[in-house]
Formats: structure tokens, sequence, C-alpha cells
């Protein structure tokens, strides 16, 4: 296995970080921008077209030294190097982790069990790109002859938050005729919504499942094809407005759609590292092919700045480690993300699924309970409606909550002075967030006394701030896999399996206990719950009626 059988708080490596943590816990960022004017320079990196300042966070040159210390006992090179070559390093489902897969270059071949996976994903990115040029040039019609005007993805967590996110994120980029709806939860209101105004005639549903068989997924999909069918009438009108997106062929046959409008993808994906695999249809219906080899492209131009870039020069493993220091050292529960671009407003709840599905586990590798704090609570909103609603509690709370700006020099919506104004706000929090203002400084503004405590911005927040050109498909790309790689640096650390998901099964199989009993039919007495659950279900059915 990665780690030495030590448990990781128990390592040398480890202990140097606590020891040195108490040694600069009393130093203040100002006192460390005061002491060292070069280190803004020190401690930001330039690579790949992505600007990392982390001078803002609590750390020194020593503290980078220590942490790269940490993540070469824990094998992160030798771990790195086991992903992208294909090793089951999923080990509690015994899978491949090959995201890195999906955006390997034609040429270049990945070996999964004696088998190079690399033609395959560009025969389905081929199969792709023909559908969605049939549908974006007017050539795919529908059953009565008309062109598609509206598509539909259904799906869930990894199925959906991807393609709705990279749909918000690209949608300057997006051909305007077409309208897109993505519909997850199974609470009737978000399918009903999403195809109020839709026509039928014109509408495509890409009904985007690994597995095929989630709850959620098939319950909207088979409202989806009565709805179709309302209008339509005839069967043989699912093959002109149904594809599927999946792993599970047989169960695609079985739900009615032909395997020829199968976009398929494999076991070694995670559902949520699978936005850039067949379940991007809906992201390339949108941006086209071309625009969605772009998005790959910047994908795997991080994963090879992850791969080779050194320890100390590498955006991922720098941006972990400090994620890291800042929970197992420093104490925060959270981290927020805070995006200064509108296009980028589902990017947090992305990302939530991304790092808290991955990380948010307390048995390591070998079985065992952790004993130190694993994932971090990612949670944000983007610039600058958040700072009229909770920034007050990041400034002036009693929480230590890291922040990673996001913010791109040119808008894509050019409008009078707003970009500069954006800017100036990502800017100044972060600025802010780090020097605070003392209670000197509030004096000196002829701040009544009583009022001087309130008005006294402690300062030292961390924060970190990333700077991109533009957004494009390509910095859209490169941004998603630098948190994927964040993730995977700091699942290695903390020993822990980021790529299964255990914890989302036990809630699942209980809903289904539940189903049956809230028929009518089934009487109070027939419930072997628990008292509160027991009352819950008898209250609900005498509210619903
Ligand atoms: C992600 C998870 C999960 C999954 C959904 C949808 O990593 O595995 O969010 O994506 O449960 O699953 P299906 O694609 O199989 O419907």
């Amino acid at each position: 296995m990665a780690q030495s059988s030590r448990s990781l708080t128990d390592r040398p490596s480890w202990k140097a970080l606590q020891a040195h943590a108490n040694q600069i816990q009393s130093t203040h960022l100002r006192d460390h921008f005061k002491s060292d004017p070069g280190r803004a320079e020190k401690l930001s990196l330039d690579a790949i077209g992505i600007h990392l300042d982390y001078s803002k966070n609590r750390i020194t040159e020593e503290t980078i030294s220590l942490l790269i210390g940490l993540a070469e006992d824990a094998g992160l090179k030798s771990r790195t190097e086991a992903m992208f070559a294909g090793e089951k390093i999923n080990i509690t489902e015994g899978r491949a982790v090959l995201h890195t897969a999906l955006r390997a270059p034609k040429g270049t071949s990945v070996m999964v069990d004696g088998e190079d996976v690399v033609p395959g994903v560009h025969e389905v990115l081929g199969r792709m790109s023909n559908f969605a040029d049939r549908v974006r040039s007017g050539e795919w019609l529908g059953y009565t002859g008309k062109p598609i005007k509206a598509i539909v993805n259904i799906g869930i967590g990894g199925s959906d938050l991807g393609p709705v996110m990279a749909y918000e994120a690209l949608r300057y980029y997006s051909d305007r005729s077409l309208t897109f709806r993505f519909v997850s939860n199974v609470d009737g209101t978000d399918f009903a919504e999403a195809v109020h105004d839709l026509s039928a005639e014109e509408t495509l549903f890409v009904v985007s499942s690994k597995t095929f068989t989630t709850l959620e997924t098939m319950t909207n999909a088979r409202s989806a094809r009565t709805w179709a069918l309302e209008h339509l009438k005839v069967d043989a009108a699912i093959a002109k407005h149904f594809v599927a997106v999946s792993t599970n062929a047989e169960k695609v046959t079985e739900f009615g759609i032909d395997t020829a409008n199968m976009f398929g993808f494999w076991d070694w994906v995670g559902g949520r590292y699978s936005m850039d695999s067949a379940i991007g249809l809906s992201t390339m219906l949108a941006i086209g092919p071309s625009g969605f080899r772009e998005l790959l492209d910047g994908f795997h131009q991080m994963d090879v700045h992850f791969r080779t870039a050194p320890l100390r020069e590498n955006l991922p493993v720098l941006m972990g480690l400090i994620g890291l220091w800042n929970t197992n050292f420093l104490g925060a529960h959270t981290s927020a993300v805070l995006p200064y671009e509108q296009y980028l407003k589902r990017f947090p709840a992305y990302l939530q699924q991304l790092t808290m599905e991955s990380n948010g586990k307390h048995i390591t590798l070998d079985g065992t309970a952790v004993d130190y704090q694993t994932g971090s609570i990612y949670w944000g909103e983007p610039g600058t409606n958040g700072q009229h609603s909770f920034y007050q509690l990041i400034h002036q709370g009693t929480r230590l909550i890291p922040c990673d700006f996001v913010l791109f020099g040119q808008p894509l919506n050019q409008l009078g002075a707003h970009h500069d104004i954006l800017a100036a706000n990502a800017l100044a929090q972060a600025e802010a967030l780090a020097f605070g203002k003392t209670a000197e400084e509030v004096r000196s503004d002829n701040v009544p006394e009583h009022l001087v405590a309130h008005k006294t911005f402690e300062g030292n927040r961390p924060s970190n701030m990333i700077l991109i050109d533009k957004l494009t498909p390509s910095s859209l790309g490169k941004l998603v896999a630098l948190y994927e790689h964040i993730v995977f640096t700091q699942g290695i650390i903390w020993n822990i399996d980021s790529f299964d998901q255990w914890g989302v099964e036990l809630g699942k199989v209980l809903a289904q206990r539940i189903i049956p009993e809230l028929d009518s039919a089934v009487p109070t007495d027939a419930l072997h719950h628990d008292s509160s659950t027991n009352a819950l279900i008898t209250k609900f059915k005498a509210l619903r009626g």
C-alpha cells in the first residue's frame, strides 16, 4: 500500500509540521509581508496560463518545504504514476482511476488489464462529435420531422453536476438557438418546470446514468418518456427523442433506447470525474465538438503539469498541501470557493461533490479509523454576491475560513467598467482578509471609542488567488483538473480512498424500504422503524391525504 505502516500523525514529517505550526502560529500575515518584501513573488507560481498567488496564506517557505516532505513521505509521486498508469488504486471497488485517459491525446496509450483504452475513448468522442454535429446543424430530426431545439439532460450527482456546471460556465460559447435544461431531483417539480414551455416535437432527452439504475434518473427518464409519448403518440418516436449515456447497454435497451443511440464510458471513470467522458454530451451539444476538444485539451495540460512538474512548482500539489495545512495544522473546517465570474455560478456546487464525496472519509486504505481531520467542507458563491451575505463571518467571525478566489483578466461580456469593479472587489477582499484593519487605524478614522472593537478587522485570514486570462473551454478544463488533482494530493496524504462513495448507500437502501410503506394501505402498526421515523411516516401520510 501507499504509505509506511506508521500512522500519519506519528511520522516525523507530520510532527515537524505540528512543531512548525506552533512556532509560526503567532505571526500575523502583516508581519510575514513586512519582514519579506519579496514574499508575493516567492510564494506565487505561473504555470500553463494560471497565476497562483498563495502568499496570503499563513505559511513561510519552510512550511512549504515541510509540507513537501510530508507529500514525499506519502509517496505522492509514485501514487500519481500509479493513477496515470491505470493501477487499481480505487481499492474498495477494485477499479482503476483513469479520468486522465479521457483527455489523453490520440496516439498515446494507457493500459488497463492489458488493453489500451485510448482508442476506445477517441472512438466514443468521434461518435459524440458526429451526433452533436447532426443535432446542431438541424440534420437530426425529431419524429415529426422538426429539428431539435431543446436538450434536456436527465442525470444526478456526477451525471448532472458536471454537465450543468460546464453548460453554465461555457454558455457564452454555446449555440444560442438551442435551449438546455438539466433535470436531476426526483422532486416532480424539477421535471415539470424543465419541460413546461418545451415542445416534445423539438426536444431531445439525454439520459445520463453510468449504471442506468439510479432511482432519481430512472424515475425522471420514465416521466420524460410518458411526457414525450403523450405528445408524440407512437413508441417509434422514442428513438428520435431519447439518447443514453451509460456503461450499461442491457438496461439502456430495456428502457427502449436503441444502443445505436448510446454513448458509452467505462468503470474506470468515477461519476464525479466524468464530465469529460460521454457524460459531457450535453456540453458538446452546447459548445460543439471543437469547443469540447479545447476543454479536453485544458484538462490534459493540467494532467501533464501535475504529472511532470516538481512538487514545489506544481499547482495542484501546492494548493492541496496548503489546504491540508489549513485543515490539519491550523484547524480550518471549511474552504470557501469564490469565483469572481458569473458564468462559474455552479462551480462551487460542482466542487462540493468533487471534494466532499471524494475526501469525506474517516477510514484509511488499511481499514483503520483516522486520528486526523480529512476532507474540508467546500462552499461558495460567485463574487460579488457573497460579499453582501456571508463574507461578514469570514472577516469577523470566530472561524478560520480559507478562501480560493478565482478571477479572470478579461471579461466575456465587456460592459462599461463592470469588470474592473468586479476585479477590484476580488483583490480588495483578499487584501482585507489578510491585513484587516487595526484598532489604531479605526481610531484614526475618528470612530467613537465604543465602536472601535466592532469596526476592527483582525485580518490574518488566508486565501489563494487564482488568476487566469479568460474563461474559455480550455481554462475551464484546467481549473476542473486543478481541483481533481488537489483532491488526489490530499487523499494520498490522508491515506483514504478518494474514489469510492459508500457513504451515499445507506440512505438509498432505507428509502427503498420506506417507499412501499407510504402506500395508504399500509397500517401504522406495520411500521417497524424507530418511534420517530414511524411517527413521521404516519404524519406525512396524514398530511398527504
Ligand atoms: C459520483 C457518484 C454519484 C453518481 C450518481 C449518478 O462519483 O458515483 O454522484 O454519479 O449517483 O449515478 P449514475 O450515473 O449511475 O446514475
